[in-house]
């Protein structure tokens, strides 16, 4: 391997070629990696010539090239958004202080914890996705899919960069450990729960996309503030990714909805039975996938009173998202008004800022279902408007876990949460029909009859392109 040419093989702008050290580290993590994508990755489509995008470099031409691609030879680059000259820490009690070009030793151990933590999500999402190519409701789908999959990869590198560039021995050691844990492994899971939950249908993955995704866009925009300047350069360009993950998710829910409104218009009808006799998912499931998805992702941001991300937020470890949008940056003042299961409590806002961060994503969350719910409405099915599920429903992490609260937020008696569970969250009967849906559909131009066709292709080409090429 030692005859890399690191700005073909891995597209960088780090520099990669001029520190022999880092070269080595990562020359030494790269086939693992591709052993890791061959074992744990899509399986079955490793032959397969992917119309996919990759970033050669960070500039508007450059972030995005697209061609047909075998997901083995996908180019996994390292790319750091540009520095901003003279960039100040920008909250907590270090404000106004040059960023860290280098990990200060005090830091060491919570940055390095961070960095895995997130880290650890990008492979684990690979790995949840890695079954889902065989039941694709269209080619241009099984693109996105593997889109969205190299580009987790890619992420996880940009991680791996950080722990090798930066952690000497301890960082090279977690960059084999991200590789060894794997999602739902009995022995060696990954570190947050939603990430050992099965995906294993294209609603989940939807949804996946919709909510997960979009905890790694505010967990992302939080470690772009962050006061050691790679980590935030870092995930400033991982964001530009995010977008189109969130992309897949947003319209992928939408084309569900329009398939099945054009289902009951064609019946005259909105009995669940029926839209399920034809073959579509109805909307009161779908409503129960989204409250699976969203309580579970609303897990990710930690417990409501956090010593953790006051500690982070404090010592310019991790801000909140859009932090200049906030006027306070210390936080040393402030309390928060915070709804417990034994009623409100003012708590110091440092403590709070997972909550804080948990609202943000929430409002983000409410766009899209403004936009299903405009279609649904003006399909004169206004009564079936979708909602997102209460912060306290279904919580496995923080003060509501284990309450039995309802997907409105009100606490009921735990026998009444047991009994309607079926009505809110999927059952197995739910997912084995969910699951009856999922056949392969991988001619050009065709789709399943679940969902209906994206408005357009990718990159301005046709939806009946030839995204994936099986042969
Ligand atoms: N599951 O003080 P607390 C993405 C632990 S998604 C299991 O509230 P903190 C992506 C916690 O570690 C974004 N354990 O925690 C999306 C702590 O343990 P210790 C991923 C949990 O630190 C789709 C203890 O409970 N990025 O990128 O304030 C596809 C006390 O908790 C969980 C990040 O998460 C949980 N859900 O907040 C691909 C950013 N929640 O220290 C990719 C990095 C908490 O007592 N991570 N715990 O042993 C962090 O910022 C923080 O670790 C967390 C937790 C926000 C996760």
């Amino acid at each position: 391997m030692s005859g890399i040419n690191y700005s073909e093989k891995i597209p960088n702008n780090v520099s990669l070629a001029t520190d022999r050290a880092l070269q080595r580290a990562l020359e030494h993590w790269q086939p693992k990696f591709i052993d890791w994508w061959k074992g744990m990755g899509p399986t079955d489509f490793q032959a397969a010539d992917v119309y996919l995008r990759t970033a050669v470099s960070v500039d508007a031409e450059g972030w995005a090239q697209y061609g047909a691609v075998k997901m083995p030879e996908y180019r996994w680059g390292i790319f750091l958004a540009d520095a901003v000259a003279q960039r100040k820490i920008g909250f907590g009690d270090a404000m106004g202080q040059p960023v860290w070009q280098q990990v200060p030793g005090e830091y060491r151990s919570t940055l390095r914890r961070l960095i895995v933590t997130q880290g650890d999500t990008e492979p684990a999402s690979v790995e949840q996705q890695r079954l889902l190519g065989h039941t694709c409701p269209s080619l241009y789908d099984l693109r996105n899919l593997f889109q969205v999959n190299v580009e987790e990869g890619r992420h996880l590198w940009a991680m791996v960069y950080l722990l090798h560039a930066y952690f000497g021995r301890d960082g090279r050691e977690e960059a084999e450990e991200l590789l060894q844990r794997h999602s739902g492994d009995a022995d060696k899971p990954r570190i947050l729960t939603t990430f050992n939950e099965p995906i294993s249908d294209w609603l989940s993955f939807y949804c996946f996309t919709y909510f997960t995704d979009r905890d790694g866009k505010y967990q992302l925009k939080s470690l772009a503030e962050s006061g050691f300047d790679p980590l935030s350069r870092t995930c400033r360009f991982m964001l530009t990714e995010e977008a189109h993950h969130m992309f897949v998710g947003e319209t992928g829910i939408g084309r569900v909805v329009k398939r099945t409104l054009e289902v009951m218009k064609e019946l005259g009808t909105d009995d669940p039975a029926r839209i399920r006799a034809h073959g579509a998912v109805d909307l009161g499931l779908l409503q129960k996938y989204l409250n699976f998805w969203c309580s579970s992702s609303l897990d990710l941001f930690g417990n409501e009173i956090s010593s953790n991300s006051a500690a982070n937020f404090a010592n310019g470890l991790k801000g909140r998202p859009d932090e200049t949008s906030y006027e306070d940056h210390v936080l040393r003042e402030a309390t928060f008004q915070l709804k417990t299961p034994q009623g409100e409590e003012n708590v110091p806002m440092l403590n709070a800022v997972n909550e804080v961060m948990r609202e943000s994503y929430l409002k983000d969350c409410e766009i899209g279902l403004k936009r299903w719910n405009r279609v649904i409405e003006r399909a004169g099915h206004g009564a079936f408007a979708l909602r997102l599920p209460s912060t306290r429903f279904r919580r496995s992490i923080g003060i509501w876990a284990g309450q039995p609260a309802d997907p409105q937020g009100n606490v009921v008696a735990k026998e009444v949460y047991e009994k309607n569970l079926a009505n809110w969250i999927p059952t197995d009967e739910d997912r084995t029909f969910v699951k009856s849906l999922m056949q392969r559909v991988a001619e050009p131009g065709k789709i399943a009859g679940w969902v209906a066709p994206p408005d357009r292709g990718i990159n301005n080409l046709p939806v009946e392109y030839e995204y994936v090429k099986l042969h």
